[in-house]
């Protein structure tokens, strides 16, 4: 597709060369009134602007700190007639962020010239920009999981939990940890070991919220976040996040292999907690209280108190299973 110009300019024999000139290399879009022309640009999807400079109306300057404040990725050009000093408008055409300033008459092949580098240097930016997106990606996600590295989440949770304070909304925190994890490595070496980590990461991203943060802490240890949940939705989300996991079978053991989680959870209300690691921690002490207490269960925080018996499901359901293999039995 070819890149689109606009063209501004109060003189229809300018609009009309301009356009025979660069229209066998360009879609043109020609403008008469310099009060159109942002409009224009907001409706039109525009890569590349040409403006005269004097106009009744708004000024080639005006039309470039329009653009430029709607998207600063394309570029401007300003024409304009022979001036007595003929360097001071173009420096402050430049420093006003113009790509570049011609004087008319314009040649064609000059002004070809000044589009094509101004598309370079969009796309140049485009491709950096693109690269410095992908780069804050990598830094901000585990890259196992896909999931935040404790050192964004950290950042995301801070947000939140001032947040829920301010506002005295509930914030509910799950810190879960897979049991026996390293016996899977053990048995089944440390690729298996970590597509249970990669599948995990799935199914918090599937059956979680958006909204809802999603970590890995550490190994094998990962930390969610669900913003507006109360103790009670934070316990049903825990509760069904653990028998959802508890159904996997992993198949790189024969017979499959099951899995189980423990998850302590803390809830922040009425300003229970005085910051976000008091949360994180809480929710840690949840997580011991369940191992404790044998694995494969939910365990709440109890403000002042121990951790509240939630959910006790222990291994004799899955040892009951025959088809697949649990992982205290390796
Ligand atoms: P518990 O039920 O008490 O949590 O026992 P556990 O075996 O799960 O816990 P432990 O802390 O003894 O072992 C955690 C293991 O997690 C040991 C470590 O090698 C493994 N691990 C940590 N990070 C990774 C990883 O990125 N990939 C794999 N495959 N293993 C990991
Ligand atoms: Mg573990
Ligand atoms: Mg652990």
């Amino acid at each position: 597709m070819k890149p689109a110009v606009l063209i501004v300019d109060d003189d229809p024999s300018v609009v009309r060369m301009l356009e025979t000139g660069l229209e066998d290399e360009y879609l043109i879009v020609p403008v008469l009134e310099s009060t159109e022309a942002i409009n224009v640009f907001s409706e039109t999807p525009i890569d590349v602007v040409v403006s005269d400079v004097k106009m009744p109306g708004l000024s080639g300057f005006d039309i470039l700190r329009s653009v430029k404040a709607a998207n600063p990725l394309v570029e401007v050009i300003l024409l304009t007639g022979e001036l007595p000093d003929r360097s001071r408008p173009a420096v402050n055409a430049l420093h006003s962020g113009a790509h570049d300033y011609l004087l008319k008459p314009v040649s064609i092949r000059v002004l070809k010239s000044a589009i094509q580098q101004a598309l370079a240097k969009q796309r140049q930016q485009l491709e950096d920009k693109r690269k410095l997106q992908e780069l804050l990606r990598r830094a901000n996600t585990d890259f196992l999981t896909g999931l935040s590295n404790r050192h964004h989440f950290q950042t995301q949770m801070q947000l939140e939990f001032e947040r829920s304070f301010r506002y005295e909304r509930s914030l509910s925190c799950l810190f879960l940890d897979i049991d026996d994890f390293k016996k899977i490595n053990d048995a089944f070496g440390h690729c298996a070991g970590d597509l249970v980590l990669q599948r995990l990461g799935q199914l918090f991203a599937k059956h979680l919220r958006s909204s809802d943060l999603k970590c890995r802490y550490g190994g094998e240890e990962f930390v969610l976040v669900l913003p507006e949940a109360d103790s009670e939705v934070a316990s049903s989300v825990a509760e069904k996040v653990r028998r959802l996991i508890a159904k996997e079978s992993f198949e790189f053991a024969d017979p499959p292999l099951k899995i189980t989680v423990s998850i302590g959870m803390a809830t922040s209300h009425r300003r229970n907690f005085s910051s976000a690691e008091e949360l994180i921690r809480a929710a840690d002490r949840a997580l011991l209280q369940a191992k404790r207490e044998g694995r494969n269960c939910v365990r709440a925080h109890q403000p002042g108190g121990q951790p509240d018996e939630f959910v006790n499901h222990g291994f004799q359901a899955l040892n009951s299973q025959p088809s697949t293999t649990s992982i205290d039995r390796l």
